[in-house]
């Protein structure tokens, strides 16, 4: 069963499931292998093991000594790695548990300082550049739910041994009602010998953007800055984010965001050159951009001057309390996950600020594959999260989306103060937006035909996932099952059959229809929907058939139902 091809459309806890029963397997093989090994080579492997974690133990944990201490685990952003065969029981035990509750390697994490010393990774033009003087005070929010200690609190020191004292007023915690023991009263007991760090803790599981909205009541400094907490921050982070708002207090500013491994806390050394700008598609999934041409171009070529970017990822980033306020801060109605970095990111376009991305200030985070924390079974939050969006901010534009989930919106509740609010600000078109802050976003709006593709012979439709983590990007055939998802196509007035910015492409002789970024230069990506409903790629003068045992195929055209396809609305000139 092609689950990768669903995944648009699986709600998120199956995906959860899968990988959990997927990470279970590999721990049950792991194990099998340390209970293999003899008494003996056990025994000098927990002596190993227990050294090491003493060595860990010994990293000194005040920032100037952690520097000098060059051989620390992870010291100057270095990987650990960690040989499964050299744990004991006990510590494969451990390890296997800390991936279970964090999708990270938590047992890697733990022997690496909370102080860890990280080389200076800025380009040195940016150590050129004058910051103003007169920089605002500022409260760097962290929100987090069921956070593993040492990452949690590794974010908590990056900043505050990063950040000139003058310019950091506080940090504030947001505990979303996590149920680990570490984060009760040990947290509280931490916190407390810390100055400038205080703890809010929410009553309830409030899921991230009223989590951040808690953080920035309960916080008063000029400047906001919200952080994952999954994060470290390296040397010179905050003057050139401050910078920027000093100049315009409705810059909204994102830190070059730096990759921390999942597995090994290696720090990703990136500077100017590979910073990227956020972009999405119909989907309403976040995606990542090169920067575009007349972006570049205005910046004269100068990789680490701000750049505009149409949307943000989301956790990270900067913004004067003033224009937070403002632009209403988050829409309260959004659950748990997802879709507030889009709200911002439109509104702040739309409502009279820019959006920034800054390369010379580096933050690090912890992507990972899966979320590891409960979500809510009852309802599918982020699309709801989504479609509240969509109606408050995105127009008729609201449509392309609505189209990918097959105009099923379920419940979003009331949105009218939302509106209400843009209506008040005066905010700028959807258009507006797409025409001048993301002109390169492909806009279906003179498709040919569009929605799922169903087979004449069997109810099967044409299906695929586009997706940059999956490697059999190809065409398959899979039942019919109306969600929309990866099931979606569109013809468009080129000629092609694309989702997004991916399209068909069939290399003549080839077994199987692949996507690839559309070229527009018809050739493999030109395909005729002609009126006997078969599919005809003039480059193979071949049709696109399926099979009899389920597969796509190209081949030679010919009468029989199993090439004739129906497009669910076919446009009608
Ligand atoms: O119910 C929750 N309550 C919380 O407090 C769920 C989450 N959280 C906390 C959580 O502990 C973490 O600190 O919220 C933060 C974000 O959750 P993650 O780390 O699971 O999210 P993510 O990093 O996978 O997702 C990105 O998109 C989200 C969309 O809502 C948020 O905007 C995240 O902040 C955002 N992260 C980033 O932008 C970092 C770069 C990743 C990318 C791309
Ligand atoms: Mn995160």
């Amino acid at each position: 069963v092609p689950v990768e091809a669903e995944k648009n459309i699986v709600p998120f806890q199956k995906e959860d499931d899968n990988q959990i029963l997927k990470d279970a397997t590999e721990n049950e093989k792991r194990k099998d292998m340390s209970l293999r090994l003899g008494a003996d080579e056990k025994y000098k492997m927990e002596r190993k093991a227990e050294y090491r974690v003493k060595a860990a133990l010994m990293v000194p944990v005040h920032p100037d000594k952690s520097h000098i201490n060059p051989n620390a685990p992870g010291a100057m952003g270095k990987p650990v790695h960690l040989d499964l065969n050299e744990l004991s029981h006990e510590e494969l035990k451990k390890y296997d548990e800390g991936l279970m509750r964090n999708a990270f390697n938590q047992y890697v994490s733990d022997m690496i300082s909370l102080h860890r010393s990280l080389p200076d990774i800025r380009d040195p033009e940016c150590k050129q550049i004058e910051y103003l003087k007169d920089l605002p005070d500022t409260s760097v929010i962290i929100i987090f739910h069921n956070e593993a200690w040492s990452v949690l609190l590794r974010t908590v020191h990056s900043v505050l041994d990063r950040s000139p004292t003058q310019l950091l007023k506080e940090i504030i915690l947001v505990d979303d009602f996590s149920d680990f023991d570490h984060l009760k009263q040990p947290l509280d007991e931490y916190v407390a010998r810390l100055s400038k760090v205080s703890l809010v803790r929410l009553k309830e599981r409030s899921g991230l953007i009223r989590a951040r909205i808690a953080g920035f009541d309960a916080s008063t400094g000029q400047v906001a800055i919200f952080l994952d907490s999954h994060c470290e921050a390296t040397e010179g982070w905050l003057e050139p984010l401050l910078d920027r708002i000093v100049r315009n207090d409705t810059t909204v500013v994102v830190p070059d965001i730096n990759i921390i491994a999942e597995d090994t806390f290696e720090f990703e050394l990136r500077g100017c050159k590979y910073s990227q700008a956020g972009g999405f598609d119909w989907n309403l999934e976040f995606n990542w951009l090169d920067i575009p041409e007349a972006e570049r171009k205005r910046r004269a070529y100068n990789d680490c001057l701000p750049f505009r970017t149409p949307v943000m990822a989301g956790g990270l980033f900067a913004i004067s309390r003033k224009f937070f306020e403002k632009l209403g801060k988050y829409d309260p109605g959004f659950d748990i996950w997802g879709g507030e970095n889009f709200e911002l990111s439109f509104k702040t376009w739309m409502c009279g600020g820019t959006l920034e991305s800054v390369p010379c200030s580096h933050v690090g985070h912890i992507f990972r594959q899966r979320s590891p924390y409960n979500w809510r079974g009852d309802i599918d939050v982020l699309k709801r999260n989504t479609v509240r969006l969509a109606e408050v901010w995105m127009d008729e534009f609201k449509e392309y989306y609505y189209d990918r989930i097959n105009h099923d919106l379920g419940d979003y509740g009331d949105v009218s103060d939302r509106k209400a609010l843009r209506d008040n600000l005066q905010c700028k078109s959807f258009r507006w937006y797409l025409n001048n802050v993301y002109p390169e976003l492909f806009i279906p709006s003179e498709s040919k035909a569009s929605g799922e593709i169903r087979n004449k012979a069997k109810p099967m439709c044409l299906d695929g996932s586009i997706e940059a983590n999956n490697l059999n990007r190809l065409l398959i055939s899979y039942p019919c099952h109306g969600y929309g998802g990866n099931q979606y196509w569109l013809l468009s007035t080129e000629n092609e059959i694309r989702r997004d910015s991916k399209c068909w492409d069939y290399v003549s002789g080839s077994a199987k229809i692949k996507f690839f970024s559309c070229h527009g230069q018809r050739g493999n990506q030109e395909w005729i929907y002609r009126d006997d409903d078969t599919i005809y790629h003039p480059g193979s003068r071949r049709c696109v058939e399926l099979s009899r045992n389920g597969r796509i195929m190209m081949n030679e055209c010919n009468t029989h139902d199993l090439q004739k396809w129906f497009w669910k609305r076919v446009s009608a000139n």
